[in-house]
């Protein structure tokens, strides 16, 4: 089969199929006892990720257990600020910490030039991935969004309220957006070699985009998420590539995503602010049962899965995910129990 007839592709063209196509946000990860075998191996989560033969074969991991329709590289949306000298690294049990994070507006200014050959370790975890796998599973190529790596890179190390953040942003407002734009021709780079070397789809997280009004949002996030899909669809090697677009928890009507330009919307769990009627022949959809119902008893578990299903099952153009990754907590018999249960619809 071509990769372009496979059901994931078919969905993302806003094909009506009876039965959804099926991956999990961070399918690959600590909920799974052969991840955490290999984990172990590696003091710093980002050595694993610069080891392409380890991310091929982690990569492949919930494919082979759970038979899902698409791959996503596995990677991590912080090797961008790594790869700008930021000193990324993610300790046993804790969050990512960078050791050289932006302090000043001279940071900025000062910051050298992105090379995109500094991460060919992603694009040969690409490569490796896209040639294991069978031509009907799409490979996802993923990075984060510049509003969603700004915010790491200044706040330095993960955080609830990304305050240190939203402070130097207002008072470095210059400085903030130059960075921005630096991020945004960087994503665009790194999207391109991740397409050269074999992947088949785009992910853009923009996973902070909850700690932004409207207002903001416009003029930190989505101004230059636009930008980066129209490089993205200008350029003759990636633009018929299709691009999901995920925000977390947006402050705002779901709507305003499709300003993006992106061919998907991938949906956080909660369904108050999303229009399906004016979503529906502008964008695929993906999503978006809340993760933590899968910490629940089966029955529970189908009752929630079911009222997913019935408000998108109509919907040209359905994926079926979760509304965020999935957390280390989770029974991987429980991905398996609803990927059969979807299935067997
Ligand atoms: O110690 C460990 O084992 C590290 C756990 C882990 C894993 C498995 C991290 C650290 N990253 C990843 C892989 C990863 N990250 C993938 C590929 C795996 C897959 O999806 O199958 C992807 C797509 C990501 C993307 C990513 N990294 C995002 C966007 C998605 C989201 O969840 O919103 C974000 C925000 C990150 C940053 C990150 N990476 C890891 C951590 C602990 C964090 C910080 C999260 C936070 O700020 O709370």
């Amino acid at each position: 089969m071509k990769t372009s007839d496979s059901i994931f592709l078919r969905a993302l063209n806003k094909e009506s199929l009876k039965i959804p196509p099926i991956w999990y946000m961070r399918q690959a990860g600590r909920y799974m006892p052969e991840y955490r075998a290999i984990r172990r191996k590696f003091k710093n989560f980002l050595d694993m990720c610069k080891n392409p033969e380890v991310c091929c074969e982690l990569a492949l991991q919930p494919i082979n257990a759970f038979n899902l329709d698409a791959s996503i590289l596995f990677s991590d949306i912080l090797t961008i600020p790594d790869a700008f000298g930021l000193g990324v690294e993610f300790l046993e049990g804790e969050g990512p910490v960078f050791n050289n994070p932006i302090k000043t507006s001279k940071d900025i200014t000062n910051l050298p030039e992105f090379n995109p050959e500094d991460l060919s370790y992603v694009y040969k975890a690409v490569f490796n991935i896209k040639s294991a796998l069978p031509s009907n599973i799409p490979l996802i190529g993923f990075c984060g969004s510049p509003w969603t790596l700004a915010a790491y890179s200044i706040e330095g190390k993960s955080s609830k309220d990304f305050n240190y953040t939203r402070n130097f942003i207002q008072q470095n407002k210059d400085s903030a957006h130059l960075f921005l734009e630096k991020l945004t021709n960087a994503c665009f780079q790194y999207l391109k070699k991740q397409v050269h070397a074999g992947a088949d789809v785009i992910q853009i997280f923009d996973s902070w985009a909850n700690l932004l009004n409207e207002e903001e949002y416009n003029l930190y996030s989505m101004c230059y998420i636009k930008k980066l899909i129209a490089l993205l669809k200008e350029d003759e090697e990636t633009s018929k590539i299709p691009i999901i677009l995920f925000a977390r928890d947006p402050s705002f009507s779901t709507n305003k995503m499709t300003e993006s330009n992106s061919d998907c919307l991938s949906l956080f769990w909660n369904i108050d602010k999303i229009d399906k009627s004016y979503l529906q022949g502008k964008v695929a959809l993906q999503g978006n049962l809340n993760p933590k119902i899968l910490l629940e008893d089966d029955n529970l578990i189908k009752a929630e899965l079911n009222k997913v299903l019935n408000i998108f099952s109509n919907y040209p153009g359905y994926i079926f995910n979760l509304g965020h990754g999935i957390t280390p907590d989770i029974n991987p018999d429980k991905i398996k129990f609803i990927t059969e249960l979807i299935r067997s619809q």
